[in-house]
């Protein structure tokens, strides 16, 4: 059986070298939007909306959707939530539709809605994803949302674990040296995620904003064994997860 590829994709300034070629995107902001957006659908929210800009978060607000936007980290002045998982644990939330605004996650998510098939990874659901990507036996690609359009250590990570789960399946291979780059980051860290992390640039970032529960919530794999999806605009769990 011919293999067939996965490849990593460092910045979403990057996809337009990389679209077309994959039935299934994997996109991921492990700091903090697709951890929260797979909290959020683990914890039954029906459905979360992905928007990229303030004001089409604010249309919804005045609709009366729960919004959650956050820039910089921070909670966007007058909005429900901002990006924390925690904030979507909530059984409050459950059954709700709600829509997400963030500074990358979000940003992502819409620049690869055209793809075939779009899914929510981070390390939360790492291994319910992975064998799931595996069964399917697509190509694949881990767009890593980074940081306004710059490459970024925690993405690359776990671009690079999915990219060696499904290497190890012996049905894939990857070609670009993106995609061994993230591979060797994943080897170096994945015995200590955070402490390999202390100095990358978000999670000083965010541990400024005193989020360290936040960090380490979202850098302890396989806690979630759901897969997001995206359909018709909106995040819903996978029906067969
Ligand atoms: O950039 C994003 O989408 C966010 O995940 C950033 S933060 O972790 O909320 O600061």
């Amino acid at each position: 059986m011919e293999k067939k590829y996965v490849e990593v994709c460092f910045t979403p300034d990057d996809y337009d070298y990389f679209k077309g070629r994959f039935e299934i995107v994997v996109v991921i902001d492990v700091l903090r939007a697709t951890s929260a957006i797979c909290s959020a659908i683990d914890n039954g929210v029906k459905s979360v909306i992905p928007v990229s800009s303030i004001e089409e978060a604010h249309n919804y607000q005045e609709k009366g959707f729960k919004v959650g936007a956050e820039r910089q980290g921070q909670i966007v002045e007058g909005f429900d939530f901002g990006n924390s998982p925690y904030s979507y644990m909530q059984p409050a939330l459950r059954g709700e539709e709600i829509v997400l605004s963030t500074t990358n996650g979000t940003r992502a998510i819409n620049i690869a809605k055209d793809a075939e098939t779009v899914v929510i990874g981070s390390l939360l659901n790492l291994e319910t994803l992975t064998n799931w990507l595996i069964a399917r036996g697509k190509n694949v690609l881990c767009l890593c949302s980074g940081w306004k359009g710059n490459f970024n250590l925690e993405d690359t990570i776990c671009g690079g674990a999915i990219a060696d789960k499904l290497l190890a399946s012996g049905h894939y291979s990857s070609h670009e040296d993106s995609s061994v780059g993230a591979k060797y980051l994943y080897c170096s860290s994945r015995d200590n995620y955070f402490g390999f992390l202390k100095s990358s640039s978000h999670r000083r970032r965010l541990k400024k904003l005193n989020l360290n529960r936040d960090i380490k919530y979202c850098l302890t794999p396989n806690q979630l064994d759901v897969i997001p999806i995206l359909q018709n605009g909106k995040i819903v769990a996978l029906s067969d997860s």
